[in-house]
């Protein structure tokens, strides 16, 4: 129970006042909470010590050196770029200056793709809002900066426990010059199912005025059908409609004849003639030879008029040359990352591509020196998340036979972990492309890739093989991801299902074809509030609401621990995943001017039930928490 004040008024929680302001100035809502943010931080940083941080090893606190920031006068403002373009000209004159530019332009995608890939999602805002000031001005030629969606937006809420929407508008406050882009996985927006589309239309339109110019939209089957509803809201929004080809097959092998040039040409005069402002070939797992990468992009330069903006990933260590290709073949815009995040599954290095195409013809645009002033940070911040690295350390060619996405290699690995397949991991690797072709050879990309994941590990488990599925499908349980395919809520494949095994997942079951979002009951967006309003006992943004309606149990469970150990965010990345050493002092800024001075006194013993006293000194001051050990 607690005062009755203005927020408490019943047409404040009906949504009868117009409360839009609370989405920009959250801050008016911080009213006095029970629990310090002091005591909440130590409690957090207490359990992290004793008991570890999830999904990782518990170890002591490594050291590391502070991270090489390059120095610069901040004072001077970061010079004009592509979002001054956008804002003045509109998505229009964009397209148009794209098509004027000689040289080759980059997108970076350090700050999602590269992590996601790399690091399993986990980079935390923290570390890019060290270096955001910075590279506005050492990348203002940039594209654009991949900086969210994906699995960001999930990770963001359930391991980092920081608020996403944070992360983007004040990145957006650090880099006011260049183009901010997300991935948009279509109809599944940024989680793993269709959603209804008033909650397509809002996720858009939020994003858009928290700050993403660009949205890469793609749908995990490339059926147009589950964009169209987010290109028509990116271009009703003013913004810059990305729409993406996700390369499946080889075009160079005329054994694979289901993914051939002419597929995709069909497709990218469809998503031309659906209102795209940019073409992207979405080369997610790296499939794409250098040869098929000229021949691709030659023919779709001569199919439409759009400019073409070519992503790809490094696993099988080809990227700089199908790059290279490609950039031969007229491509405009090419997806790389800063040195010391590219290569393997993530994206090919910017500073390599820098080097392979000086002299060329076609140079692409970068200040060299900037690039790897920025990527020292880099190589400096990525050991704080070694234990999130997949272990791969060299390039593999297999990537071409099990064409597993970038973005799931690492993912995938910790699932069949978790199931007791680890050791067991070559099998999985084969069946998952076995489980390909056993579906129709689909494209195989989030949440696809997924389903094809999870069909793998459960025929491994089961010791299932393509027949006995059939013939013994009729007494099996399958995955609920398998299932939900099956009866077309994700969409339709290519070329359609094969019949015989979605007779015997679906157990008559009907199989729907029309768009998912077409049978979808709209989310309630009012009920939500009020729901959130009651159990969180304060008003509640519209970006809340929003991240509810995608994942209402992960977004609980961060509500949960946010109240428990309140804005997590503000820790160091290395306190946020190991805690802190004895008699270690650390200084937290938990708001702009205000910092705590954290110092490890001591742990106490555990006692009978199991607590564990911990001893601080916060800004000099005795403090202690009572930890449970779970250890
Ligand atoms: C995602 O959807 O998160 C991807 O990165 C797909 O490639
Ligand atoms: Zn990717």
């Amino acid at each position: 129970p607690f005062l009755e004040n203005v927020v408490r008024h019943k047409n404040f929680i009906n949504g009868e006042f117009d409360t839009s302001f609370i989405d920009s100035t959250p801050e008016l809502f911080l009213f006095p909470v029970r629990k310090d943010r002091g005591t909440k931080l130590l409690t957090y940083i207490g359990n992290i010590t004793v008991n570890g941080f999830p999904g990782i090893e518990k170890k002591k606190k490594p050291i590391h050196a502070a991270p090489r920031i390059p120095e610069l006068d901040l004072s001077v403002p970061a010079p004009r770029g592509t979002k001054q373009i956008l804002d003045e000209q509109g998505p229009e004159g964009l397209t148009k200056w794209i098509h004027e530019q000689k040289e080759v332009l980059l997108t970076d995608t350090t700050f999602r793709d590269a992590h996601q890939s790399l690091l399993a999602t986990r980079l935390r805002s923290h570390d890019m809002f060290a270096i955001a000031n910075e590279t506005a001005r050492l990348q203002h030629d940039l594209f654009s900066m991949e900086m969210w969606g994906g699995a960001t937006f999930d990770v963001s809420y359930r391991f980092l426990k920081e608020d996403p929407w944070q992360r983007l508008i004040k990145l957006r406050e650090q880099v006011p010059n260049v183009l901010f882009q997300m991935l948009f996985r279509g109809a599944n927006a940024v989680g793993y199912k269709n959603y209804p589309d008033n909650v397509i239309r809002d996720f858009v339109r939020k994003s858009a005025e928290a700050g993403i110019d660009v949205f890469r939209i793609f749908d995990s089957l490339n059926w147009i059908k589950g964009m169209e509803v987010a290109i028509d809201e990116v271009r009703q929004s003013g913004k810059v409609a990305e729409a993406a080809i996700c390369y499946a097959g080889d075009i160079l092998d005329p054994s694979r004849d289901k993914y051939t040039v002419d597929y995709y040409k069909k497709m990218a005069k469809e998503l031309e003639a659906s209102g795209a402002h940019i073409l992207a070939i979405k080369d997610m797992a790296g499939l794409l030879k250098p040869e098929a990468a000229y021949r691709l992009v030659s023919e779709l330069k001569d199919t439409v008029s759009l400019p073409i903006h070519l992503h790809t990933h490094d696993t099988s260590g080809n990227g700089i040359f199908l790059y290279a290709k490609a950039i031969e073949a007229g491509v405009d815009i090419v997806d790389t990352a800063l040195g010391n995040m590219a290569g393997l599954t993530s994206q090919p290095s910017a500073n390599s591509l820098y080097y392979a195409m000086k002299g060329s013809g076609r140079e692409v645009r970068t200040e060299i020196e900037s690039i790897e002033k920025l990527s020292h940070y880099w190589e400096d911040v990525r050991k704080y998340y070694s234990d999130f690295e997949s272990g791969m350390n060299s390039p593999h060619s297999e990537i071409y036979v099990h064409e597993m996405p970038g973005g799931q290699y690492s993912n995938l690995q910790q699932q069949a972990k978790a199931v007791g397949l680890g050791m067991r991991w070559e099998e999985v690797k084969a069946m998952y492309s076995r489980v390909n072709m056993l579906f129709g050879d689909v494209v195989k990309v989030t949440p696809s890739s997924k389903i094809v994941g999870d069909m793998a590990l459960f025929m491994v488990q089961n010791d299932l093989d393509e027949e006995t599925v059939i013939t013994r499908g009729e007494t099996i349980d399958f995955p609920e991801s398998v299932i939900e395919f099956f009866e077309g809520y994700i969409g339709q494949p290519h070329g359609g299902f094969p019949e015989e095994l979605q007779r015997v997942v679906l157990k008559g079951r009907k199989a729907i074809t029309v768009r998912p979002g077409e049978l979808l009951e709209p989310a309630d967006f009012d009920e939500i509030k009020k729901t959130l309003f009651e159990r969180l006992e304060r008003p509640v943004t519209s970006q809340e609401v929003l991240a509810y309606a995608l994942y209402p149990k992960v977004f609980e469970e961060y509500t949960v621990t946010n109240q428990q150990f309140g804005n997590v965010s503000v820790l160091d990345t290395l306190t946020f995943l190991y805690g802190m050493r004895l008699g270690e002092e650390i200084e937290v800024e938990i708001e702009k001017g205000k910092t705590l001075m954290i110092k490890m006194v001591s742990i106490g013993e555990p006692q009978k039930d199991g607590h564990r006293t911990i001893y601080f000194e916060l800004n000099g001051q005795p403090r202690e928490v009572n930890i449970q050990d779970m250890t």
